[in-house]
């Protein structure tokens, strides 16, 4: 596929997706292999079908194959294509989404033999990125997960089509020198766009260190897409950040002051929400967005109750966490949606420390404010502080503030033990034993 061709099929799949009353008329095939869990080739596969609706597509069929191994041409078998070509034919399908990785070759030659185009879970994903994207940063991180995505396929497909016109290793045709040419303007492009996004990294960084300076605590709402983060932001924080009851409606992050009792000022960031398969691509093209939770003291693990698939959702959101580096972080377990949810889920859940919350309505919020103070105050330190005669006045204040655990008379002043928020720590340093010569 050349990148003319690939501009077409993005014109015309976006084309579909943009226009509304043309709906792009969708056949979702599941795939997997016998060594597979059958029920998550099945969840996967009405994930996928809600996922065809987000981009604005209709799904007018779908249809499953559990294969011994994949076919490296087409990846379904054969007789499966063909099933797949009439059902196209019987209900006039426009699209094929494919709930699975596509090479180059495969996507090509299964567009051939189906004769419309087909996309893989990936497209489908990076595209409902492409369209909910909004600011400068979201717009150039989608661009470059998309370039990504496209250059092995591109590549694999081009080499695929120059295999059949009798090319091969060693040969140089046109087609491969116009392939580098292209190939050298997209790696033009991707350094340009990685530039622009290092310097906004850059500028996050700065904040963060801002923060940390100030030794705010910081919480950072993540979870999976459509589970109710930026409804609880605006929940505990007043703000308002757009809530929308699709996938994927937040892909910026936000971050906001919250205030905690016994605490003091906290801040809480908004994300943008995971799914399982989430394409490597958009994981690395949004790394500037995910390091803003990375860098949280405290992780709210935000779940949808209401969900049929709760619980493969905690263990995907769980299996992100792992692969980020996480999970030395203290997380809360925000179970959401309780006004909508069943009464005897909440009898069987384990999770520990989990809140029951309807960010919607607001119930739960204060139990939330509780476990974040909790969480907040094991950030604590126990600090030994040594005040001299002259300072001795600063002991009442100190009490006032914090917890003073014990008071020992030495001969030019007291020496103190207090447990102190990261906030006092850096108030109280100069004060702090290790950091006075006595
Ligand atoms: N019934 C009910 N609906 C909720 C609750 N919290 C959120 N929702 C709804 O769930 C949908 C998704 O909410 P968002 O806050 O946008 O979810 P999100 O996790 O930020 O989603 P993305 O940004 O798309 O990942 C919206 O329709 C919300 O109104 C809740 O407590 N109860
Ligand atoms: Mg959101």
């Amino acid at each position: 596929m050349s990148c003319h061709e690939l501009r077409r099929l993005k014109k015309e799949t976006g084309n579909l997706t943009t226009n509304r009353s043309l709906k792009a008329r969708v056949i979702v095939l599941g795939i997997g292999l016998k060594s597979d869990s059958f029920p998550e080739i099945k969840e996967s596969l009405a994930e996928i079908e809600d996922l065809v609706v987000a981009w604005g597509g209709e799904v007018v069929g779908n249809v499953v194959q559990i294969l011994l191994q994949y076919n490296p041409a087409t990846l379904a078998g054969t007789g499966k294509v063909q099933e797949v070509k009439e059902m196209i034919e019987e209900s006039a399908a426009s699209v094929v989404v494919v709930d699975h990785h596509l090479t180059g070759v495969q996507g090509r030659n299964l567009q051939e033999l189906l004769g419309v185009p087909v996309l893989d879970r990936n497209q489908v994903i990076v595209d409902i990125f492409a369209q909910r994207a909004k600011t400068h940063e979201g717009k150039l991180q989608v661009e470059l997960a998309q370039i990504l995505d496209q250059l092995p396929r591109m590549v694999g497909a081009w080499m695929g089509s120059l295999s059949r016109q009798g090319g091969g290793i060693g040969t140089r045709g046109p087609g491969e020198t116009a392939l580098e040419t292209d190939r050298r303007r997209i790696r033009e492009r991707v350094k340009a766009i990685r530039k622009q996004l290092e310097s906004v990294r850059k500028h996050r960084q700065q904040h963060r260190a801002l923060r940390q300076r100030m030794k705010v605590p910081t919480f950072a709402l993540i979870g999976y897409t459509n589970s109710g983060k930026s409804t609880l932001i605006n929940q505990l924080t007043h703000s308002r950040v757009e809530v929308k009851d699709q996938v994927f409606a937040t892909l910026d992050p936000t971050t906001r002051k919250v205030y905690l009792a016994e605490v003091g000022d906290a801040v809480v960031t908004d994300t943008v929400g995971f799914i399982r398969k989430l394409p490597a691509h958009l994981i690395e093209a949004f790394k500037a967005t995910l390091e803003e939770s990375g860098e949280a003291d405290v992780l709210l693990h935000v779940i949808d109750m209401v969900s049929p698939q709760m619980e493969q959702q905690i263990r995907t959101v769980d299996e992100f966490i792992r692969e980020f580096g996480w999970d030395k972080k203290p997380v809360i377990y925000v179970y959401n949606k309780i006004d909508k949810a069943p009464l005897e889920r909440q009898f069987q859940i384990k999770a520990f420390p989990r809140v029951f919350v309807s960010a919607l309505k607001g119930e739960g919020i204060e139990k939330l404010r509780k476990q974040m103070t909790v969480a907040a105050q094991a950030l604590n330190q126990e600090v030994e502080l040594y005040f001299s005669k002259e300072d001795e006045h600063k002991i009442y204040e100190l009490g006032r503030e914090s917890n003073i655990v014990k008071r020992e008379c030495a001969s030019t002043g007291t020496i103190c033990f207090a447990s102190l928020t990261p906030a006092q720590v850096s108030r109280w340093s100069s004060f702090m034993v290790q950091n006075k010569k006595y």
